[in-house]
């Protein structure tokens, strides 16, 4: 299978994540990649690919110019007003609070955030913009015909709403991939996300839509984040009722449990009638995840690809999240080889 990637996931590269009351160094670091490379390279998995540059436009599909347009001037407005940290917000406008975007930069970012553990830095919009088009490739590759393909994103995406950055997570890379191969004539496309964590960002952008269903397998929201969408009871709305499927799970979920919400995830996409699959291939599910309360062993990654496989679809894996970086690279490289396993 290919891979592509970008070097300038390194632009990205904060120094602070706001975690239980401290600035603490981020669970999301440009090693993350390095150690996926790696493994690629070992497994020997196929050939590594630097993204072509498909532009704004594409972006543009999914997210609201007055957020693309803040990712890119944000950090240069912090620096400006003196601020010496990282950027973060300090207010948020929830219930019952004016929905309007203040002028001020620190206002700007309570205005477009939607979890304040990501700080934003210098390069940051930069990474995020070379990840979207790292997303953009792998989605040129299926259209032309490839089986498989591997978008080896960083910074992740599925916290990322249309209006929104947070988790972690700046432009949704497989919401965008999604939109391009919709673009370029694919009737329906279903995203299956894999990640410990609801993927919210992407179930927003598409909730009202039919021809983009989302599936999730998560962590139930009550108890981790992103808290406060991921819920059962999310179907979608107008169109798109019945195009969304949320399966939250209990902490402690082993594979043998998680197998089977896949086993229901998978027959929703195969009713859907799609023509390609995207996943968002978080590997935080791993048992000793840092952040996450799954029990998945390395060995679930390579059963788990070959689960996927079965469908038969054109399939691109976008990576998101995984934070025990030791393992990271040989559980993400376990699901691509168990889906190249079946396919072969
Ligand atoms: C892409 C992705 O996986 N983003 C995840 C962002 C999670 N950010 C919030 C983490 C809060 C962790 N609280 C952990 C409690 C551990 N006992
Ligand atoms: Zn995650």
């Amino acid at each position: 299978m290919e891979t592509i990637f970008s070097e300038q996931h390194r632009l990205r590269d904060a120094k602070t994540e706001f975690f239980g009351g401290e600035l603490i160094a981020p669970h999301e670091k440009p090693s993350r990649a390095e150690y996926v490379l790696e493994r690629i390279k070992k497994r020997q998995l196929g050939p590594v690919s630097d993204p072509q540059d498909f532009g704004l436009d594409p972006i543009h599909t999914i997210h609201d110019a007055g957020f693309v347009n803040f990712l890119q001037t944000i950090w240069g407005e912090w620096t400006t007003a003196g601020f010496k940290g990282e950027a973060m917000p300090t207010a948020l406008p929830v219930r019952r609070m004016a929905q309007t975007c203040p002028n001020f930069v620190e206002g700007k970012l309570g205005f477009y955030a939607n979890s304040v553990e990501t700080s934003l830095t210098q390069g940051t919009w930069q990474a995020a913009y070379a990840s979207a088009q790292v997303a953009l490739t792998g989605a040129a590759r299926l259209q032309a015909g490839a089986p498989g393909v591997f978008s080896l994103c960083r910074p992740p995406g599925h916290h990322a709403f249309a209006d929104s950055y947070g988790g972690f997570c700046f432009l949704n890379n497989a919401a965008i991939a999604a939109q391009s191969l919709l673009d370029q004539g694919a009737a329906r496309v279903a995203i299956l996300d894999v990640d410990f964590h609801h993927g919210n960002g992407t179930q927003d952008i598409f909730y009202n839509r039919e021809d983009v269903l989302f599936v999730s397998l998560h962590g139930d929201p009550l108890e981790t984040f992103p808290y406060f969408l991921g819920h059962a009871d999310e179907t979608g709305k107008g169109a798109g009722e019945g195009y969304n499927l949320n399966i939250p799970m209990p902490a402690g979920t082993p594979f043998r449990i998680w197998r089977d919400a896949l086993r229901v995830g998978l027959e929703k996409v195969r009713n859907f009638g799609a023509d390609a699959l995207i996943i968002s291939l978080g590997v935080d599910t791993f048992e000793n995840d840092p952040i996450s309360f799954f029990k998945l062993k390395s060995d679930d990654f390579l059963t788990m690809g070959g689960d996927i496989a079965k469908l038969g679809l054109p399939t691109q894996f976008v990576m998101e999240g995984g934070y025990d970086v030791d393992e990271i690279g040989v559980n993400a490289v376990n699901v691509l080889e168990g889906f190249e396993q079946v396919n072969a």
